[in-house]
């Protein structure tokens, strides 16, 4: 449609900038531009690059809409947005705070949805692993490209009637950064218009970098309608009966229907930084992982960065945002869940922090356990189905000791609360959308365009057995078997029920955009490329037979932290074990520990608990990956079984 694009042009050469152009509109003087024939009610269709202007006719001849608004991510557009969403009844103010929202989603959407989250490739092994016959595989779902297809046409035509499509370009990563990648996403929705904002860097400058390399994901999402048309709750409309996340890795494209809320609908987070990051990762060399970035300074001044990898809701946030216990370390946070890492020209692992903002788990988050999260999200954040306070704030369960006497509180769903009813106020995955830069300790390198040097990582789960708090893998390869047979309770991230250990190899098992087989192999063949870090394990969360948590964790995981660097420096503290490198006897710094530590059943290494861990690592190996997984790592689990044997 050249003479659309001359259209906006000309309005672009009038000298008419977007706030005008969108008086203009309401001035209703006719001068606003088409994307096939729908007028663009809010930015300049002449912005858009040849290719993002195709997609967006293609979003706009299959969804529908009966607008479009091309994002700026200018102050004044969120704005209007934050006021459309007012409107809608979608977010309530927070008057006690600064630009702080609360929305409450439909009930029926409220986590990220796994089992309706495909990836699609011409054959099902490159996508999953093949399980052993009659076993149903845990390692994320094939959708082949007719029934691809088929989804979205049965989904798809007309799902924007009525509604307004929002284009968004975003960067994963500072803008213009050497590792960095841009998205466009075509959503209905404005709350993750808004939520982009903070999560992304949106707006202008990213489609004036694709004017220099027009390279990126296509993102295109729809709330959805369900079926027999009728929405239930017209303030957050979706379509949980039929939601569908698609990634197709070929295509750099990624399809959800259906939910509105977190992973499912910010398609930077989950789809884009780790599925079809981890496929573009794979092809060029690198690693997109579900990690946090920190960084941490030592008593003589040296400064290291760590990455860790935990499966969601086991404290990524808090260990981001750490507060040392030990005198005259300091922490400082440039991720709390996405790394991407690539090897320099001198083959220093490098990485960046692809996210924006932190679209934290906001139970469990308090002045006590993460007080440099309650410092950062009070102001330009939006939370989502957490509980408000007749004070004109939120509150979540956590929260007690910084509770107002006498503030009624009202639930997730709009219901007064009380602790009497037994449930929780706020949801278990309820979260705060907050920009990074807020954070107190972000360090200063965070939007480095080179990134940071990585010198650690660590794995880590929930395990209340068995595991100790802190062991080391002999070399890179026992490193990725570590990885490779994570496991952890589950979360509240998910639709998971119960507190079953669940594998969560990399704590990536959600997030695979391929077959984790071939992964693992990825993962082994990068010490071939550069320097590889030290990996370790870590365990937060073992409890004494009495069902007490071990190890007291947030702040004094310092001390563990301070192991670490020491092995990075290569100081012999440490002495084997059967499962690793262990601190030895004294060389876990506690001194002046209110608690006292049982570090004899800390570390303790119980002969039935291994006998039976290796025996279900080697079950899930075989049963759920076969003969996918590199043989170097089934020779890492004959080692351990040899040395399990022997305790
Ligand atoms: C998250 C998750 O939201 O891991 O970060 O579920
Ligand atoms: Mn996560």
């Amino acid at each position: 449609m050249p003479e659309l694009i001359e259209q906006s042009k000309i309005i672009s050469a009038n000298g008419c900038g977007l706030p005008q152009l969108h008086k203009q509109r309401q001035d209703n003087c006719g001068l606003y531009s088409h994307i096939r024939g729908i007028p663009t009610s809010y930015g300049d269709a002449s912005s858009l690059t040849a290719g993002v202007r195709s997609f967006v006719e293609e979003a706009v001849a299959l969804c529908q809409p009966d607008q479009v608004h091309i994002c700026d991510g200018s102050e004044q557009e969120n704005k209007m947005l934050i006021k459309s969403l007012l409107e809608s009844g979608t977010i309530v103010p927070l008057p006690k705070y600064d630009n702080c929202w609360l929305a409450r989603t439909n009930p029926g959407d409220v986590a990220r949805v796994e089992s309706k989250t495909f990836i699609c490739t011409e054959e099902r092994s490159e996508t999953i692993p093949t399980p052993k016959d009659g076993v149903k595989g845990t390692l994320g779902n094939w959708i082949s490209p007719v029934d691809m297809e088929a989804a979205i046409q049965a989904r798809f035509p007309g799902c924007m009637k009525g509604r307004t499509m929002y284009v968004v370009p975003f960067s994963m990563g500072p803008v213009g950064s050497p590792l960095s990648k841009i998205g466009i996403e075509v959503t209905d929705s404005a709350y993750v218009v808004a939520s982009m904002r903070i999560m992304t860097r949106m707006g202008a400058a990213v489609l004036q970098q694709l004017a220099k390399k027009e390279e990126f994901v296509r993102a295109l999402h729809c709330v959805g309608t369900p079926a027999n048309g009728v929405v239930e709750m017209p303030s957050w409309p979706c379509d949980p009966e039929r939601t569908i996340i698609l990634h197709k890795p070929a295509e750099n494209l990624i399809v959800s229907y259906g939910s509105g809320y977190g992973g499912n609908s910010l398609l930077g987070k989950k789809c884009f930084a780790l599925r079809i990051g981890s496929t573009i990762a794979k092809r060029e060399g690198w690693l997109a992982e579900h990690m946090l970035i920190l960084g941490i300074t030592n008593p003589k001044g040296v400064k290291k960065y760590i990455t860790a990898a935990f499966p969601s809701a086991c404290g990524k946030t808090n260990l981001a945002m750490l507060n040392p216990s030990l005198a005259n370390y300091k922490v400082e946070c440039v991720g709390d869940d996405i790394a991407w890492m690539k090897f320099d020209s001198q083959g220093v692992l490098r990485a960046i922090n692809p996210e924006n903002g932190f679209f934290g788990v906001a139970p469990g988050t308090s002045v006590e356990t993460n007080p440099i999260a309650m410092s950062t999200v009070f102001k330009d954040t939006i939370f989502t189905n957490v509980a408000s306070t007749s004070d004109g704030g939120v509150y979540w369960e956590g929260m007690e000791s910084s509770l107002a006497p006498n503030v009624q509180i009202t639930d997730w769903l709009g219901k007064p609360w009380s602790k009497e009813s037994g449930k929780p106020a706020a949801h278990p995955n309820s979260r705060f959308c907050t920009p990074a830069a807020q954070c107190p300790i972000i360090d200063s390198a965070w939007e480095d365009p080179a990134g940071v040097p990585i010198s650690a990582m660590l794995f880590g789960g929930r395990r209340p057995a068995g595991v100790p708090l802190i062991y080391q893998a002999r070399d890179w390869t026992h490193g990725v078997f570590i990885g490779a047979a994570m496991r952890s309770e589950a979360t509240a991230a998910a639709e998971h029920k119960g507190k079953v250990i669940m594998h969560d190899p990399f704590a990536m098992r959600p997030f695979f955009g391929y077959n984790f087989g071939h992964y693992v192999a990825h993962w082994l063949s990068m010490e071939k490329r550069g320097q590889v870090p030290k990996i370790f394990h870590v365990n937060w969360f073992r409890k004494s037979d009495e069902g007490k948590f071990m190890w007291p964790g947030y702040g004094e995981n310092s001390r563990v932290l301070e192991w670490i660097l020491r092995r990075v420096s290569e100081e012999p503290c440490y002495e084997n074990s059967a499962i690793g490198l262990i601190p030895a006897d004294g060389e876990l710094n506690v001194a002046g520990m209110k608690e006292k530590i049982d570090m004899k059943q800390l570390f303790s290494l119980p002969k039935d608990f291994w006998t039976q861990e290796v025996k279900d690592i080697r079950t899930y190996f075989e049963s759920q990956v076969g003969a996918d997984l590199p043989a170097s790592i089934y020779a890492e689990l004959e080692k351990l079984e040899k040395r399990v044997a022997d305790l």
